[in-house]
């Protein structure tokens, strides 16, 4: 259901608040650390921002994806590491109970992923199974009528280290390779043999935690799996159908940093000054500023009518696919061009483009990476043509 605009704008001018007054001042202190302070973890919680998308009736804002991205858009403003913080349960981490849970499942674990009591996962990647991720290895066998045993190793699974439950794509048709034979399973952590490793150390966006999650004869019930027992091997659908939905949430998450990048370069340049003069009126550094604003406005106007369309119910796969692949690698662009403006100080640690730089490359590999965009992309378009 969508809000009334007055609430909308209360909420996104609520949202931008705690973004520039709570959230930046604390961007350097969350890098150094790693680790984004339980009072801020909780004012997110006060202010729904772990329930945008889920529906009001279990507790959440109940946002149409429009809303959304533009809420996920100001959250772009400061260090992604907060947005992912809540980012899981808005998105990847809760989609698939919201999409196509039973009617139990949906009153067991949406109002606690709502409200932020409980952090919601999305086991899908594994070692060997990545961009091919019908591939995977992970199997559920089935024991008598009323369980499974899942046993297999998932890798890179965001907030696995602070999760309740995972979502966990797993392979029930023992004798299927591919994507059918795949069901989503709902996972509590702390269940016997299930167990997450240590924090992955990574290149940027530090403070959103990664991890390994292992699965050592892990029991659950046969009504664990989303849907039910009826969606026995269909959760590769379920799963791509939550990616097609958050990779327009990252996609606008990659505008809101864009534009964060522009105003840090914009105001570097209008202050610093070389040969004279600010190197704003120099049109080299002018272009730079043009080609980045010009890009993430394409960016935004994709992300808000694909939006719209979605909204509308239209199937967006396609153009979801394409909005991740141009706006991700847009910020990867405009990042590159706020370093060079920021010149020698855009190398150093002490300004924050340096640390926007490493952060920024993690959005074109993460929830499908470039080359998975356009083979989605070509692939849709190919069917099409031959209908
Ligand atoms: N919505 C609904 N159903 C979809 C779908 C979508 N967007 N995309 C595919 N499907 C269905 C297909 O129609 C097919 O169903 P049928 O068997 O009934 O025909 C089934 O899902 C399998 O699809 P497909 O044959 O295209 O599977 P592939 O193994 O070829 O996988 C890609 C294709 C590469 C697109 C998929 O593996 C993928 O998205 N990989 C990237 C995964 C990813 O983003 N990982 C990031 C980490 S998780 S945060």
């Amino acid at each position: 259901m969508a809000l009334d605009q007055d609430s909308l704008t209360q909420l996104l001018d609520t949202v931008e608040r705690f973004v520039t007054e709570r959230l930046r001042p604390m961007e350097r202190e969350v890098a150094e650390e790693d680790r984004i302070p339980d009072q801020i973890a909780r004012e997110m919680r006060e202010l729904g921002l772990f329930g945008l998308s889920i529906p009001e009736e279990y507790g959440g804002l109940g946002l149409t994806i429009s809303e959304e991205v533009q809420v996920a858009r100001r959250l772009g403003h400061t260090s992604p590491a907060f947005r992912s913080l809540a980012g899981t349960n808005i998105g990847i981490g809760s989609q698939a109970i919201v999409m196509d849970g039973t009617p139990e499942q949906k009153a067991h674990y949406l109002p606690r992923l709502a409200s932020g009591e409980i952090i919601g996962s999305f086991a899908l990647t594994e070692p060997e199974a990545g961009s091919d991720a019908g591939s995977l290895k992970t199997t559920a066998r089935r024991e008598g009528n009323d369980s499974y045993v899942i046993s297999g190793a998932k890798r890179f699974i965001t907030n696995a280290p602070h999760a309740g439950v995972f979502t966990v794509f797993a392979r029930t048709d023992l004798q299927s390779k591919d994507a059918r034979g795949v069901s989503a399973f709902l996972v509590d952590a702390g269940l016997p043999g299930l167990s997450v490793g240590k924090a992955d150390k990574k290149m940027g966006q530090k403070g959103a935690h990664t991890a390994d999650v292992i699965f050592d004869d892990v029991r659950v019930p046969a009504d664990a799996i989303v849907g039910g027992p009826a969606m026995e091997n269909q959760g590769f659908k379920t799963a791509m159908r939550v990616l097609d939905r958050g990779r327009l949430h990252i996609s606008s998450v990659c505008v809101g940093v864009a534009e964060r990048l522009i105003d840090d370069a914009l105001r570097y340049a209008m202050e610093r000054k070389q040969f004279g003069q600010p190197i704003a009126e120099f049109q080299l550094v002018q272009a730079m500023l043009a080609d980045s604003k010009t890009e993430a406005f394409a960016a935004r106007c994709m992300v808000e009518e694909t939006a719209r369309r979605k909204d509308r119910g239209d199937n967006v796969s396609t153009e979801a696919a394409c909005c991740k692949l141009f706006a991700s690698e847009m910020v990867g662009r405009v990042a590159d061009r706020a370093v060079q403006i920021h010149g020698g100080a855009g190398y150093m640690a002490e300004y924050d483009v340096e640390r926007f730089y490493r952060d920024v490359r993690l959005f074109r590999i993460y929830e499908g990476t470039s080359q998975v965009q356009q083979l989605v992309i070509a692939r849709n378009m190919i069917r099409e043509a031959r209908m």
